[in-house]
């Protein structure tokens, strides 16, 4: 590995920790990460040469798979045109149709540059349109990094196993409420304690940053209706959800309609973008229309939107055949694996969604981050190295979603399952 070797020594002088998002430095599996050089369809290449089946897919984003043609053309084609003038253009409309035709709760939106913009802003709105302070999250549940929101987060927060964020008031921290995930009581008794005083609730309709985590039967109904009870506004995160889990996200899945929705990840084709959107009444409390501030030299850029656009209209254009694929490939690597650690005695229970999942190493039901925590890291780290090195590139932390991307073939699957053999061994 001589060429990620001396590029990561080269970073480490350049970037805190040599990344420039930390769950990418795989501290919570050990090991160095390859730098990975050029990607097409379901495969890397890392600086090395070596090859990768990728069920990372930057985090969500490349659920058409890698270096896709029609995204690359579109993106190209924009390019040409310059990256980006500051200004409206037909781009953002486009995809903002598209956006509001897969999300009906959707009426108007606005595009930001990143998940976290997206949901710092949706809170925002909310508190205005509320003129309320407190919100609640849930534990385990990762909403970017504003500092409202790095109370008891997941992804990179609960794989480093720190409580929050240094750097965060108290006083900011104090209005959010963090509860744990699938349990009604505790979200019933905070309205009570906090009656008419909280803005809303944001949550992942399917948690994705404790690893993943399906909401229970009714749990989602049952925000909709504390909330709508107390005059809170439901936010559903649907950063990672959105697209993946159906063409409308967990909404779609659910049936439920939230008040405000944010979107991120493949909304974007693999390009800086994010967004939220819900009820025009509540959207139109935005600068320039009413008194909520919010902004972005690079929202709505006309690269971001053209890949955008290719993306989610191949989505639209073939749901039927995309997510029954999706569906079929994702069960396939997730029971596959699941079989396999039976076979060999390996405690794993596999949570999934549509095309995301999570092998967690024990042999409880995970159904909150609690559960999460209780599965053993350690066996996790070993189970990834193996796999690695197997040439399978599983995100590097317990507490993160694997994907599976249209690109992915039965033959990937099959390879993937025969790696988790040795890698299952291992970590046994
Ligand atoms: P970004 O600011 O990273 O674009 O989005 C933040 C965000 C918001 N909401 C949800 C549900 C998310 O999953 C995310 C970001 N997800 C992580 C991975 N689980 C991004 C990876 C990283 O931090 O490098």
């Amino acid at each position: 590995m001589a060429r990620s070797q001396a590029l990561r020594q080269r970073a480490e002088l350049l970037f805190p920790g040599g990344v420039n998002s930390p769950v990418r430095a795989f501290r919570a599996v050990g090991g160095d990460p390859p730098f990975v050089e050029r990607a097409e369809g379901a495969f890397l290449w890392d600086a090395d040469g070596n090859r990768y089946i990728d069920y990372c897919g930057s985090w969500g984003p490349m659920i058409l798979g890698h270096a896709v043609p029609a995204v690359v053309e579109a993106i190209r084609e924009a390019a040409g045109r310059s990256a980006s003038f500051g200004a409206s253009t037909a781009s953002e409309g486009d995809l903002a149709e598209l956006v509001v035709a897969c999300y009906p709760a959707i009426e108007k939106l606005r595009f930001v540059s990143s998940g976290t913009e997206a949901t710092m802003s949706a809170i925002r709105l909310a508190r205005a349109f509320t003129g309320r302070k407190y919100i609640v999250k849930f534990e385990g549940c990762y909403h970017g990094h504003a500092d409202g929101l790095l109370v008891k987060a997941g992804s990179g927060v609960a794989t480093f196993g720190i409580p929050g964020s240094a750097g965060v008031p108290e006083e900011t921290a104090h209005f959010t409420l963090a509860l744990p995930y699938n349990d009604i009581p505790s979200v019933e008794a905070a309205f009570a304690a906090h009656r008419g005083q909280i803005a809303c609730i944001i949550v992942e309709p399917v948690v994705g940053n404790s690893g993943c985590i399906p909401p229970a039967p009714g749990y989602l109904e049952a925000l909709r209706e504390l909330t709508s009870l107390d005059g809170a506004l439901l936010i559903f995160d649907e950063v990672m959800t959105g697209f993946r889990v159906a063409p409308g996200g967990a909404q779609e899945r659910y049936g439920i309609r939230p008040d405000l929705t944010t979107l991120g990840k493949i909304l974007g084709g693999g390009l800086p973008c994010g967004a939220f959107g819900g009820r025009g009444e509540i959207m139109d409390q935005l600068a320039p229309l009413g008194p909520v501030y919010q902004a972005g030299t690079l929202s709505g850029n006309p690269l971001a939107m053209a890949a955008g656009v290719a993306t989610v209209s191949y989505l639209r254009e073939h749901r039927a055949e995309v997510y029954a694929r999706l569906e079929r490939v994702s069960a396939g690597v997730a029971d596959g694996v699941a079989e396999v650690a039976a076979g060999c005695g390996v405690p794993l229970t596999t949570n999934r969604v549509g095309a995301m999942y999570t092998w967690f190493f024990t042999s409880e039901p995970v159904t909150d981050f609690a559960g999460a925590a209780r599965s053993d890291t350690r066996r996790f780290a070993t189970f990834h190295r193996a796999m690695l090195e197997a040439g399978v590139w599983l995100p590097p932390s317990q507490f993160e979603a694997a994907f599976v991307s249209v690109a992915h073939t039965d033959e990937d699957v099959r390879q993937t399952v025969s790696a988790a053999r040795g890698a299952l061994a291992r970590a046994g």
